[in-house]
């Protein structure tokens, strides 16, 4: 509550600030994870749109998926001695070299979205992001009351070592295990895309003889899921009838299969970072002793169809 109030504040004080002085001149990189899904193009349209609106000349990056070509991105942004730098990054760990060498050049760091592992947080300013943890949290205690606390699960993990996906399924596991009759029984990463997750659903099948026994599809994406629903429909299976079927992002196709009855809920992930993390960078350039928290946190919410015999 505290953050949000903050983030509220920060949002509407600071965007005042910099809307009342034009002359302030930014230079801003952005290196974005990739295009995995239907999720990160609405948040890098975003950051690009409401750059162009605060006046910032922002340098994007897409290291499609790989984070080799992030590291690439911010040593060229440091090198373009950029004002700030703002990072999405692929996966948590590999962080600390490339953010020291920001660091020595003075240019200072944000997360947006995705988490890093670094022993030194003073690494990087602030990370604006969702809680993926409390995502996972949603996911689980839909699932336990749509189920009654029973239900054997398989699981579409996102990418491996990414923040969403380490966090997403502990806090998904942390609410099931209070549940004795609720257990993953499959799981395996689909890379948040629908090829993969269509593709991990296919083996799921096979291997359990169709989904036998089996109640409830938790992906840690939407797009994992529109995929697995593809190969669940293809199998013969119903999803969203017969499975229980929650996932994360609430994207546009997702709310169309809710409609349509083919998946049961989704955790709303917003894609509207830019207008929060713009004015937090725009007014940490001005007054670099101001005090941020280490984390302003994006609410979640969940948004669930009618659930099948309720
Ligand atoms: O849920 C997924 C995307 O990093 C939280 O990345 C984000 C996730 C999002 O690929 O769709």
């Amino acid at each position: 509550m505290h953050l949000m109030k903050w983030l509220g504040g920060a949002a509407v004080g600071l965007g005042l600030m910099v809307a009342g002085s034009s002359a302030f001149a930014v230079t801003i990189g952005f290196s974005q994870v990739g295009d995995e899904g239907d999720w990160r193009p609405a948040f890098s349209k975003d950051m690009q749109e409401e750059a162009k609106k605060e006046g910032i000349d922002l340098k994007f990056a897409d290291a499609q998926g790989k984070e080799e070509e992030q590291l690439k991105a911010v040593r060229s942004f440091i090198a373009q001695k950029v004002d700030a730098i703002i990072i999405a990054p692929v996966v948590v760990t590999g962080w600390d070299q490339v953010l020291e060498e920001a660091k020595k050049a003075g240019i200072p760091v944000f997360l947006a979205d995705r988490d890093v592992d670094v022993a030194d947080k003073s690494l990087f300013v602030t990370r604006i992001s969702a809680d993926f943890n409390l995502e996972g949290k949603l996911a689980g205690a839909w699932l336990a009351q749509a189920s009654k606390g029973n239900c054997n699960i398989v699981e579409l993990q996102g990418t491996t070592g990414s923040a969403p996906a380490i966090e997403r399924k502990k806090g998904f596991e942390s609410v099931i295990s209070l549940f004795p009759q609720m257990k993953i029984v499959k799981t395996q990463s689909g890379n948040f895309t629908t090829d993969g997750g269509k593709q991990v659903m296919e083996a799921f099948i096979k291997a359990t003889d169709n989904l036998k026994g089996i109640c409830g599809v938790f992906a840690h994406n939407d797009n994992m899921q529109l995929g697995a629903i593809q190969a669940m429909k293809e199998a013969g299976l119903k999803p969203g009838k017969d499975f229980l079927m929650v996932s994360v992002d609430y994207v546009p196709a997702m709310k169309e299969a809710l409609a349509a009855g083919d998946s049961n809920a989704s955790v709303e992930l917003r894609s509207a970072i830019g207008k929060y993390i713009y004015p937090v960078v725009l007014g940490y350039l001005k007054d670099k002793s101001e005090q941020l928290p280490k984390w302003v946190v994006i609410p979640s919410d969940l948004h669930a169809a009618a659930t099948p015999g309720s």
